[in-house]
């Protein structure tokens, strides 16, 4: 039976009730899916509630507007926390989809998803990748106000924001994002530490006791301690502080209690995620002076506080609208430039100076090859920057001359790696330095902010390093762009630590990732510009250390038949062919030199260049198969990786040429050799299959 509000609600007090509404919309949306985290939402309502309705710019009715201040829900499994502060201050997500929380079609899925709910800025929920992501978002205003502010005309400046929790900052991507932004300087940076001491399945006492706010100030963060999670006037204070810090990051670490007001679970890892249960729902109501019927009971007085936030926003984006007139009127340039770029467009000509590379027998590697692209394109898109992870000299990936990424003044005292170009914010050129998990998770959230197109840049074999975030670059459809060298065994002295041989199919298994390993230097550029023309999904480039040949394209076929996939580089003759063979990457070289025996032995060989499997298996049917003609049963693959998957493409009566163990430390050329990476083993296998 319902209760009137006024009869049992203890407090007139809007603040609690606009707290309380959060807390309970949260518990009663977790409650119904029987599903979901409770504790969180108790007990960080009171901060989430100052931030959104006290400091946050945003505009509910244009969740897009570019100069929003940027907020992350780093603890995803808060989700219901974030749902609630979204429908409250009137984003396009009703009440309705608040009851559906976590189920089937509905816009509430159990942790947020960047583009399922508006407002929801990028997809959390593994601890620690929201954390991360903020890094990159405030980089990415650092950058842009850097390259587009004019004095006078502050056309970027906004903050970003986010709730971390225990886990996130147990999680080493957040230790890595933490050192990095603490060396940049990015003063825009401001996390609220939801410091509740309480994490999944116990409390911080028997996992972490560190000193938090000595560990921050190490990093050279700005910190700050709120006492009491529910002092909305300390948050304030510590808010407003971390505002007026313009150098460092900022670090309020807010002492909360998980389940807040909760009589029976309060302070208890069982408040964490599982629903409270009927009856505790009810106690904790009653407890903290809510009716407890009906559910997902909104007072009408904090339904129209929050939704001050329309009416605010509207006049503040406004305001910008005009300062960007503005604006556009003093540097028209300019303002076409960041308005094209923030709609995801590349420039007119962009890749009028990609350079068409001659045929050459000794050829060059794909790192190589794609460093020249790379510097060819980059003048003309202003959007793409990026960097690697402090392996600049061997992935190729510097922009020459076009800045560094750092903070300017006293912390250039060591320019050692510059790529020259000036030392500042507007530099493109990233120095990740050794940390490829948070390098992965920073490209995210530069390319969430949007006007950027990222890239990040290590080893084949790091991968491995980042693949969390860059399931979730996939999940989200984020253009980053992945270039990952030294991608075979053929490496070489290195050893067997450093060759990727399972890498391939792993980065190949991830839905929406496309991931392309270029022939040559030719199809490098093609993959490039591939990349750079994919929007809605991230792209792994896969490049070799060692040279190939750049193939004669007057002899074989065009490289932009890696637009396709997979194409047919030389023919059989009258285009019968008795065996097919397919390669990637190095190994094309190879079975182009295998053609060259086997029709010395009369056999109609043709010659298959398979860059990228997402993009072959988009094509029709009708061209997988005129590429790879059923009737053509015995088909070889070669790749200097494993042979998982492959079997799609060579089929039953087919064969694979890869590598199922280890690598080894050797030359290169030895390396390849005695893994059977020869032409005569090619052959051999290849005629086996005719028998
Ligand atoms: C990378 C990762 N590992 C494990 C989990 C599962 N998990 C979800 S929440 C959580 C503990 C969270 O504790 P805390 O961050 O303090 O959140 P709170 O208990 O305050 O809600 C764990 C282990 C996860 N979401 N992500």
């Amino acid at each position: 039976m319902s209760t009137p509000l006024s009869t049992v609600c203890s407090t007139s007090d809007l603040d609690d009730l606009c707290i309380n509404t959060l807390r309970f919309l949260s518990v009663d949306g977790v409650q119904k899916a029987d599903s979901g985290h409770p504790g969180l939402p108790l007990g960080a309502a009171p901060m989430a509630y100052v931030l959104w309705t006290r400091f946050l710019k945003h505009y509910p009715s244009n969740p897009a507007w570019p100069d929003r201040d940027r907020f992350v829900l780093s603890a995803g499994h808060g989700s219901m926390l974030l749902y609630s502060l979204l429908h409250m201050t009137g984003y396009d997500l009703s009440l309705e989809q608040l009851e559906q929380f976590r189920q089937w079609g509905s816009k509430t899925p159990g942790h947020p998803e960047r583009g399922v709910a508006p407002g929801v800025e990028t997809t959390t929920g593994p601890l620690g990748q929201g954390f991360g992501n903020g890094v990159g978002m405030a980089m990415a205003e650092a950058h842009l106000a850097a390259r587009y502010n004019r004095a006078g005309f502050e056309i970027i400046d906004h903050f970003t924001y986010a709730i971390v929790s225990d886990g996130d900052l147990m999680e080493g991507v957040a230790s890595e994002a933490a050192s990095l932004a603490g060396h940049l300087q990015l003063g825009k940076l401001i996390y609220l530490y939801d410091d509740n001491r309480v994490t999944l399945s116990a409390g911080t006492g028997i996992t972490f006791t560190e000193n938090r706010a000595r560990r921050f100030e190490a990093y050279d963060w700005h910190v700050h301690t709120v006492d009491d999670g529910n002092d909305l006037a300390a948050i304030e204070r510590a808010l407003t502080d971390a505002r007026a810090e313009t150098r460092r990051p900022s670090l309020i670490l807010v002492h909360t209690h998980l389940g807040y007001g909760s009589p029976n679970k309060q302070d208890s890892f069982t408040a964490h995620g599982s629903p409270l249960g009927e009856d505790e729902v009810r106690l904790t109501k009653q407890n903290l002076g809510w009716p407890t019927e009906p559910a997902f009971y909104i007072p009408e007085a904090a339904r129209l506080h929050f939704r001050e936030a329309i009416a605010r926003g509207e006049r503040e984006e406004a305001q910008w609208n005009s300062r960007f007139a503005e604006y556009a009127r003093a540097f028209p340039e300019l303002a076409r430039e960041l308005q094209q770029a923030t709609r995801g467009e590349l420039p007119a000509a962009w890749d009028k100076d990609i350079p068409i590379f001659p045929p050459d027998a000794k050829g060059m590697a794909t790192r190589v090859a794609s460093g020249k692209v790379m510097n060819a394109v980059a003048p003309h898109v202003p959007a793409l920057i990026g960097g690697s992870a402090d392996l600049d000299p061997s992935t190729h990936t510097a922009l020459q001359g076009l800045g560094d990424f750092e903070p300017p003044g006293e912390s250039a005292h060591d320019r050692q790696g510059s790529e020259g170009g000036g030392w500042s914010f507007a530099g493109r050129n990233l120095h990740f330095g050794v940390r490829e998990h948070a390098m992965g998770a920073i490209l995210n959230g530069l390319a969430a902010h949007g006007a950027i197109v990222p890239f990040g840049a290590t080893f084949l074999i790091f991968s491995d390093y980042m693949r969390p975030p860059m399931r979730l670059a996939a999940l989200m459809g984020l253009h980053v762009i992945y270039v990952f060298t030294h991608d075979s065994i053929a490496l070489g002295e290195d050893g067997s630590t450093h060759q990727p041989v399972e890498q391939l199919a792993g980065l190949r298994s991830v839905p929406r990732l496309n991931v392309i390993r270029p022939a040559d230097a030719n199809e490098t550029a093609m993959a490039w510009r591939v990349a750079l023309e994919t929007c809605d999904r991230p792209v792994a480039l896969i490049l070799t250390r060692q040279d190939v040949p750049t193939l004669d394209r007057s002899q074989f076929a065009a490289a932009d038949g890696l637009r396709r996939g997979g194409y047919v580089l030389a023919d059989a003759p009258g285009g019968r062919p008795q065996l097919i063979l397919i390669a990637t990457g190095s190994e094309v070289a190879l079975i182009v030199a295998a053609r060259e025996q086997l029709r010395a032995r009369n056999i109609a060989v043709r010659i298959v260049s398979l860059p990228s499997w997402a993009l072959f298996d988009a094509q029709p049917q009708a061209y997988r198969d005129a590429v790879l003609p059923p009737s053509v049963g015995a088909r070889l693959a070669v790749e200097a990786g494993v042979s998982q998957g492959w079997h799609r493409y060579v089929g039953d009566r087919g064969d694979m040429l890869g590598v199922e163990r280890f690598g080894a430390s050797a030359p290169g050329n030895v390396m390849l050799r005695e893994y059977g990476f020869t032409v005569d083993n090619v052959c051999a296998r290849a005629v086996a299959l005719l028998r």
